[in-house]
């Protein structure tokens, strides 16, 4: 089996998810002001080491995302963060997108950059630890909206990340994100991702990536913000899994993102959807629904940082728990 194929079996393992640490600089700086904190890049780490460190974070999850400032930081301690996040057992990962920026001539859509360099940035992120790397793919739903377009542009640009990811021998986590903005019905993101999907697998496929060492981090299948309604997790459970079915059994597995979901609402979508069959694993890889709570409860205080610590364990606890359920559920 390949190195790839390995690592991404690893990262989806039973009962185990990712954290998603990789707000960029500014993403990262806007959310530590909201909390009160002054965003320098000292806060930024201590915060990072805060979430690392958690005690017991290794028994539900198997990988951090961190962006390139942290990956080129150190603990208190003077280790580097991927050394000392390997040595508690866990994969270090890298967010290696610039960002999704605007798309020219077509209004309210967004293209991801980050593919200049991208193989020799790999090479430095390998050699600085990173087992793999994420890149995220934004797509909007509005009236019009998306375009096929913005969906092409998007899954080439993923299709040739994941290429260049599994040619350095790091897993690309392929994270196509439409986004929960809007009022469209939770039938509507279901057209919509299954679109993505389809014209994301021919890209992945023209450019041979070996899907049996990704992991595929989409959004749950889910009503806008500002719809009407509200899903209950049973009905966000079946949409996503229908969805999902017209993707290929080789697949290493599934982790998907929160997407601006309250953390309890998050969880109970995806224990849910264990009681689906599936070929592949279902599991997290949230950012807010993981740490939102740990940085209100820290909020830049030294004497808090147990408590922030504790708020993270408690949603990476019910997250794992939903996921180690499946394999009751759903023996092998
Ligand atoms: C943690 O946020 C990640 C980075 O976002 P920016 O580059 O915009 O700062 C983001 O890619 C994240 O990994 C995913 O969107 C999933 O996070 P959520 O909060 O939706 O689970």
């Amino acid at each position: 089996m390949s190195t790839c194929r390995q690592i991404a079996a690893r990262m989806v393992g039973p009962g185990k998810g990712v954290l998603a640490a990789d707000e960029s600089i500014a993403t990262m700086s806007s959310r530590l002001v909201g909390a009160g904190v002054e965003p320098t890049a000292e806060h930024r780490r201590q915060y990072r080491e805060l979430l690392a460190s958690t005690p017991g974070l290794v028994d539900g999850v198997s990988g951090i995302i961190f962006a390139d400032e942290t990956l080129h930081q150190h603990f208190s301690d003077g280790r580097p963060f991927a050394e000392a996040v390997l040595a508690l057992g866990i994969l270090p990962g890298i967010k290696v997108d610039t960002g999704a920026k605007p798309f020219t001539g077509r209004p309210g859509e967004t293209i991801t950059e980050g593919l200049d360099g991208l193989a020799e940035r790999l090479d430095g992120y390998a050699e600085l630890g990173a087992a793999f790397a994420k890149w995220r793919a934004v797509i909007t739903i509005a009236d019009r909206l998306p375009t096929r377009a913005a969906i092409r542009v998007n899954a080439h640009a993923l299709a040739r990340y994941a290429a260049a990811c599994q040619q350095a021998g790091i897993v690309p986590i392929v994270e196509p994100e439409v986004l929960m903005t809007g009022d469209h019905s939770r039938h509507r993101c279901a057209e919509v991702t299954a679109e993505v999907h389809g014209v994301l697998l021919t890209e992945l496929a023209e450019l041979a990536v070996d899907l049996a060492g990704i992991v595929l981090k989409p959004n749950m299948v889910i009503e806008g913000v500002d719809h009407a309604e509200r899903s209950t997790p049973e009905q966000v459970a079946e949409s996503t899994v229908d969805v999902l079915r017209a993707l290929p059994t080789d697949l290493a597995g599934v982790a998907f993102l929160s997407g601006g979901q309250a953390p309890e609402r998050a969880t109970a979508n995806l224990a849910a959807m264990q009681h689906l069959p599936t070929p592949w694993p279902l599991t997290f890889s949230f950012g807010r629904a993981l740490v939102d709570p740990a940085l209100a409860a820290w909020a830049g205080d030294p004497a808090r940082v147990g408590a922030g610590q504790a708020a993270l364990a408690e949603r990476v606890a019910a997250n794992a728990a939903a996921v180690r359920r499946r394999s009751e559920l759903q023996p092998a």
